[in-house]
């Protein structure tokens, strides 16, 4: 496949990157620089016009939405904080799965009293107990939530939940389930119309291969 506008994918190192990696081989597009070596946060590749940035996870929307980047590689989980404003989330790439869910040390109350819950996902929080009619109290937290209710900060968390193997490590458990978790594209609305041959082009070929692995699980 050839591009011939300019296209920036924005992308986060470690878990999404690797797993992004054999979808954008598959729209023949291959980095020129591995992240996880690399200092360089703008990393060409092998297609004169798409080059990637290299951004933390939780700032992919924002570039998107501004146009920074024209295409992104995002959690469901930060999207549901984001808010998915100058978005549009045309496909689910189906990597990078886990759960969202509230954990408790084990036997843990989730019913009475107002509840306090340390989150970094605010949002999908409030959302998650306004919905079951709770009393809670968010306390935000950048990271590290399984030791809010080990050390009395909080009652519950809600965090993402892969093996179970953290919760379990400390003394946690895995209490509700809020949703289920995975990778979307994500395109700015004006490259959407700007550069709309390149981009669907991109999106049908991540598609196919997205398609492909899910038929071999
Ligand atoms: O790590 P950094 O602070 O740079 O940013 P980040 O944590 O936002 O990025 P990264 O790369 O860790 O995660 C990117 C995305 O991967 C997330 O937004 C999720 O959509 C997805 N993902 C999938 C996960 C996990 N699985 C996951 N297990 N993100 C985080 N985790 C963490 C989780 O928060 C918990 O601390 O892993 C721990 C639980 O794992 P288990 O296997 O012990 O249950
Ligand atoms: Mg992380």
């Amino acid at each position: 496949m050839q591009f011939d506008t300019p296209i920036t994918l924005a992308l986060s190192k470690g878990r999404i990157f690797r797993e992004t990696l054999p979808l954008l081989a598959h729209a023949g597009i291959t980095p020129a620089d591995d992240p996880e070596t690399s200092r360089k946060l703008i990393l060409e590749t092998n297609q004169p016009q798409v080059k990637l940035v290299i951004i933390r996870a939780t700032d992919v929307p924002t570039y998107v939405q501004h146009g920074a980047a024209d295409v992104g590689v995002s959690g469901k989980d930060v999207l549901m904080e984001h808010g998915g404003e100058g978005l549009y989330e045309p496909l689910d790439l189906g990597i990078a799965r886990c759960r969202l869910m509230v954990a408790g040390v084990k036997g843990a109350q989730t019913g009475a009293g107002r509840l306090r819950i340390a989150t970094k996902y605010v949002n999908s929080a409030q959302r998650y107990f306004a919905a079951q009619g709770k009393q809670v109290e968010i306390i935000k937290l950048y990271g590290s939530m399984e030791l809010a209710p080990l050390i009395g900060l909080s009652d519950l968390i809600v965090d993402l939940v892969e093996s179970g193997n953290t919760l379990k490590a400390n003394g946690l458990e895995p209490l509700e389930h809020i949703c289920d978790i995975s990778s979307r594209l994500v395109v700015n609305k004006a490259s959407w119309k700007m550069k709309h041959p390149s981009i669907m082009s991109l999106i049908g070929a991540m598609r196919e291969a997205v398609d492909a692995g899910s038929a071999t699980n």
